[in-house]
């Protein structure tokens, strides 16, 4: 059995790669001096796969910031705006496409399929026009060949039908154009790449098609069958192997086992059973070589390799040939565990990171190849570690898990409906009608990170760094009674990251000092490891909530996480279901909630804002994960009192496919994102029945414009078209730690202003 991985972290040990193309940006590395970073890192990961003993290597899943992008860039999809700046220098044009520039807009970007990778989206139209320019893949290829490490390449591509099914309509264009209409003029691009490839001596190439695990029609798996088809009839071509994975396979392997490729790549971590039972019903892959993600790609978790043994055992009946391979592209996971010195030895044993994960997978394929007494060492090791988690106090604290089990549906509810409740608050918070609030976050000075850095250093102690936190609730508390806001927060000083920051103070998390994954681009982040069974020995923000709250007469709002982001932004436990892990989570929140109206709080904020992001790859998983997911936020939320607030938020303006699952959440008031749409999402609560308070944002925090009074008005009345006075309110669209002072200043004094005028116009009733 040979080895292999279909794609490897980019950045490299020290994040090399964001720091020589942020300098490039800033003037401070030359193109060529990027260009030598760049080659030095992808040599040092062909290296260390090579070492660990990975024969068959990815190229071109390298990239600068996106490989989808370098996709556009391979099939000659540049958007007409951008085509000026490509011509006239590609590295400069390419940042373009993917940041913008003062005069041209970026490419949109979102989440790659169900993971935290976000990619740049094509923008397609009936005139697009495609041409190969097969460059980057042709020139990764050589190097890696050129290497002379006695590795295989493999170069890896993005495939036409998954490409095409990413796209969007192009600006101008009409918003019901499907991009896949484009296929028969995409095919022949695809068919020059794999002919660019073999010339260059690829005797493989890779077609990720991720696409096809989600919900196709027959429409789109009759364009799948179509394209490979066409792409295997081709005579001057290198060896095709299509890869899926994050999911199962549904209706494609009809597809695919039919399509004359010579090999097929497959799931088979979470979606084992399905895939293998999937295999077996087309009668398994006769004559074609099948690669078996058998280590997953996206946790972060030591492998079951026994297990494995077991998968790839049963696989060697149903294919020619079976290779092992991590279920998707190790990009989505960090670089090194043994680079984190802060975790306990014993524990760090129980993580793999993608180095350690290529590891596992030659182990998996010496078993599988000469027998498993060649791997009995790593066996027994890795027996005694998954005993040492499956035993460990921290994976298994009784307490916890007496308390989930103990949850009453009564727990998850409220104790008055939500039309009685808004009475109680009503009475009990003698608020104005359009009332003013903030997100939470105010903006995060380069003092607050530096004064944090200086904690961290040991420049100052816990102390000195709690007065500069203190010193700042001041300020803000001050600016926001004089700009006459009236629900007030205390501003988040404090605060890394809304999730990295109760994921250190709740037991049960890791917190990792390496564990860097990119985010977009050159943005990375560290997500925390949902380890064991989660507690909070202490509160979390209580302290910092009522030190505002002694400051002012007004509400202060207390500001926290959901449990469900809590989730999605960290990785998660793989030996008990998500729905355990969040009712754990939302437990130890609900303590905070609770301990935050003892302590005084009258309005109580829990995000969500990645409740959508999270929602399931095929609609049939959508139902269970509403239902854990809603419970999470009531458990967490569902034990204050009536006249107790709780507000929650979510970063965008499109949620109609959650509208319900939102009602669910029993929140009394919701902020949402709806400046730059000029007041939709009010339309859409309306159309939907919303029956709750919301606050529709008038002020795109995502810009450093400052909103003028009258446009910030004329939005409120826009919003009062469609929401009551009663149950409007006035916010932002989102928190303002991105923002500097002047403009947050100047913007919150505005919408105070606004909200006042259209108070004014209110009819008194
Ligand atoms: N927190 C966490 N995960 C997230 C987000 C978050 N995932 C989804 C979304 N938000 C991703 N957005 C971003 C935005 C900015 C950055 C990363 C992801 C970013 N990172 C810094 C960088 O790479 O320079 C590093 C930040 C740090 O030092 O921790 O700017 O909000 N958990
Ligand atoms: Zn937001």
């Amino acid at each position: 059995a040979r080895t292999t991985v279909y794609g490897y972290p980019r950045q490299g040990p020290n994040r090399e790669l964001k720091k020589a193309i942020e300098g490039y940006w800033k003037g401070r590395v030359t193109a060529d001096g990027l260009r030598s970073t760049a080659a030095g890192l992808r040599r040092a990961n062909w290296r260390q796969l090579a070492e660990a003993g990975i024969d068959e290597v990815p190229t071109g899943d390298f990239s600068y910031y996106d490989h989808v992008l370098d996709t556009t860039v391979m099939v000659g999809a540049v958007p007409d705006r951008h085509r000026d700046a490509v011509a006239a220098d590609p590295i400069d044009g390419y940042f373009a496409m993917a940041r913008g520039t003062r005069d041209v807009a970026p490419l949109e970007m979102t989440k790659w399929f169900d993971t935290n990778y976000h990619y740049l989206v094509p923008e397609l139209g009936p005139e697009t026009v495609f041409a190969a320019d097969s460059a980057k893949q042709v020139a990764e290829f050589e190097e890696a060949a050129g290497l002379g490490l006695g590795l295989t390449a493999r170069p890896v591509l993005v495939g036409p039908v998954t490409y095409l099914l990413l796209a969007k309509p192009a600006p101008g264009v009409a918003a019901d154009f499907e991009p896949l209409t484009l296929l028969d003029r995409l095919l022949p691009v695809y068919a020059e790449v794999l002919a660019d490839l073999r010339a260059a001596g690829a005797e493989w190439v890779q077609l990720d098609e991720p696409a096809l695990v989600q919900d196709r029609t027959p429409a789109e798996l009759n364009a799948a069958a179509r394209a490979y088809r066409e792409l295997g009839d081709l005579t001057d071509r290198p060896k095709l192997l299509v890869a899926s994975y994050f999911d199962r396979l549904g209706e494609a392997p009809p597809v695919l086992a039919k399509a004359p490729v010579e090999g097929l790549a497959l799931d088979f971590t979470e979606s084992a059973a399905a895939n293998l039972e999937a295999l077996a019903a087309v009668g398994g892959l006769p004559g074609k070589r099948l690669v078996a993600g058998v280590v997953s790609g996206r946790n972060i978790w030591v492998n079951d390799l026994s297990k494995s043994l077991a998968t790839l055992g049963t696989l060697l009946g149903l294919a020619d040939r079976v290779d092992v391979s991590a279920s998707c592209s190790l990009l989505h996971v960090p670089l090194d565990a043994s680079a984190e010195r802060d975790i306990e030895p014993q524990i760090l044993r129980w993580l793999a990171f993608a180095k350690q994960k290529t590891r596992e997978v030659a182990t998996l394929a010496k078993g599988l190849a000469q027998g498993t007494d060649t791997i009995a060492a790593e066996l027994a090791a890795n027996r005694a570690d998954l005993a040492s988690r499956a035993g460990s106090p921290v994976t298994r604290n009784p307490d916890v898990r007496a308390r989930a089990t103990a949850v009453t549906g009564a727990d998850a509810r409220r104790s008055q409906p939500y039309a009685e409740r808004a009475a109680a608050q009503r009475a009990h918070l003698g608020l104005p009608l359009l009332p003013t609030t903030t997100i939470g976050s105010f903006p995060q000075t380069g003092e607050l990170r530096t004064a944090r850095a200086d904690l961290r250093a040991g420049r100052i102690d816990t102390a000195g760094y709690e007065e500069r936190i203190k010193a700042e609730i001041r300020e803000v508390i001050a600016f926001q009674e004089k700009a006459g806001l009236d629900v007030l927060v205390h501003g988040e000083a404090e605060r890394n990251d809304m999730v990295q920051y109760f994921a250190e103070q709740l037991t049960g998390y890791l917190a990792t000092q390496h564990g860097w994954v990119q985010s977009y681009g050159t943005r990375y982040v560290r997500p925390p490891i949902l380890a064991g069974d989660i507690s909070r020995p202490a509160p979390m923000t209580v302290r910092w909530t009522s030190y505002a709250q002694s400051l002012t007469s007004r509400p202060v709002k207390g500001m926290l996480t959901g449990p469900v982001t809590m989730l999605a932004w960290s990785f998660v436990r793989d030996d008990q279901p998500l729905a355990d892990t969040a009712r754990q989570v939302a437990l130890a929140l609900r303590d905070e909630v609770n301990d935050l109206e003892a302590a005084g709080t009258s309005v109580i904020q829990v995000d969500e804002p990645a409740l959508r992001e999270t929602l399931p790859l095929r609609a049939a998983d959508r139902p269970g994960y509403l239902a854990w997911a809603t419970e999470a936020f009531r458990l967490t939320t569902g034990g204050v009192r009536p006249d107790t607030q709780v507000h929650t938020h979510m970063c965008y303006a499109e949620f109609g496919d959650i509208v319900r699952a939102i009602d669910d959440l029993d929140a009394d008031v919701i902020s949402l994102e709806a400046a730059r749409s000029h007041m939709q999402v009010a339309r859409e609560l309306a159309a939907h029945g919303y029956p709750r308070e919301a606050g529709p944002g008038v002020y795109d925090i995502h810009s450093p414009r400052v909103p003028g009074r009258e446009e910030a008005a004329e939005l409120l009345r826009t919003g009062l078209r469609a929401i009551p006075a009663e149950r409007l309110w006035v916010n932002p669209d989102c928190g303002l730690k991105t923002r500097g002072w002047p403009e947050t200043r100047a913007s919150l004094e505005n919408l105070v202003a606004a909200a006042r005028t259209v108070r004014g116009e209110l009819s008194p009733s």
